[in-house]
């Protein structure tokens, strides 16, 4: 046996036996570039879906609201951080991951691409994106690469409150006005479809997931998370009173789950090349504000310089 092929094994020994992989440990390159894609595009996930909410931080209804929504957005900034830093373990720089965003090599996530139209955005956004967000990341808590797994430890429980927060604001727009109904109904109606896009293609379509899964980076298939989000969401849309968009949608006595309908995967891959509703919008977002953080990035690596300099001369 080539001794490649003897420390794939034995890196395959140690994740069927559920051991953490750690940044020094020898990885097939295969498996650290899966982990640089996976992790980075998390991260500018995190950091581009603060561009929708942060929409609404200046016309939220109440001093309390706007509390809430600055502290989620600040979150999800945290979030990003955590993950580049995850991601630079690997041997990537974090300039390199934002000239691949900038660039269009990396990828975040599709549900960002959509408008916030109104106050009930914030709330389904909270309830289902971050719903959606959680069922996916609870799962990465016990992800086989060990920076990646301990960042999600404390991103799930940010984003339980970030689902919570959602949730109530559609319960206090749900019982109020029959306006105020029917903007968490439209909010609703066009947040579903996406946040069911959110768990990537359909299993047969998931190019990544075969070696992802041998891997233990997933251990559930995008399917069968989708179905879960779709079992929580619905009691909790009949507790708002308020009507998932889906007439197929239907308890499966047999399957134990409910029937849904079929996404529209060709607006889910047109979103994901570039050309959704949002996509220039957030980019242009994103590249003026590195464009415009450049003089703070000077001036860090300015005062990192001549702290060592004086460092090294009382040395
Ligand atoms: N959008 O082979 P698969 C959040 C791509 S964080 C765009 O199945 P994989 C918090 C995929 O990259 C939300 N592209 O891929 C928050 C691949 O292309 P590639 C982000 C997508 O990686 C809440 C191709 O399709 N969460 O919401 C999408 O095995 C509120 C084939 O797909 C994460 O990133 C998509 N939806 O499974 C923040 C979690 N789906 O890369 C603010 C970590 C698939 O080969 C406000 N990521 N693609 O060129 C994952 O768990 C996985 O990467 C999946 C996709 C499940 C997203």
């Amino acid at each position: 046996m080539s001794p490649e092929i003897n420390l794939e094994k034995a890196f395959q020994d140690r994740i069927d036996k559920g051991e953490k992989i750690e940044p020094k440990d020898w990885m097939p390159e295969k498996y650290r570039k899966t982990h640089i894609r996976q992790i980075s595009q998390h991260a500018h996930s995190e950091v581009v879906g603060m561009l929708p909410e942060g929409n609404w931080i200046t016309r939220a209804p109440s001093l309390k609201r706007k509390c809430a929504l600055l502290a989620k957005v600040q979150d999800e900034a945290g979030h990003g951080l955590y993950l580049y830093s995850a991601a630079e373990t690997l041997g990537i720089s974090r300039d390199e991951m934002i000239e691949q965003l900038h660039s269009g090599k990396a990828k975040y996530s599709s549900i960002f691409n959509y408008p916030t139209l109104s106050w009930a955005d914030m709330g389904a956004i909270g309830w289902l994106v971050d719903g959606a967000a959680i069922i996916n990341q609870v799962m990465l808590t016990r992800t086989s690469f060990g920076p990646y797994a301990r960042a999600m430890v404390r991103i799930c429980k940010e984003e339980s409150f970030h689902q919570r927060q959602g949730y109530e604001i559609m319960m206090v727009l749900a019982s109020g006005t029959p306006e105020q109904k029917e903007m968490a109904q439209d909010a609703l109606n066009r947040f579903w479809w996406p946040s069911m896009m959110m768990f990537g293609p359909r299993d047969e379509e998931s190019t990544n997931s075969e070696l992802s899964m041998k891997w233990k980076i997933k251990r559930k298939s995008n399917d069968e998370l989708r179905q879960q989000f779709v079992d929580n969401s619905v009691p909790q849309a009949e507790y708002l009173g308020l009507t998932i968009p889906d007439p197929d949608l239907k308890w499966n006595e047999e399957r134990g789950h409910y029937d849904f309908g079929d996404i529209d995967w060709n607006e889910f891959w047109q979103v994901v090349k570039g050309d959704g509703p949002c996509n220039k919008e957030r980019m242009e977002a994103r590249q003026n504000a590195w464009d415009n953080g450049k003089w703070v990035r000077d001036a860090a690596m300015a005062y990192a310089e001549k702290q060592s300099k004086s460092k090294s001369i009382a040395v």
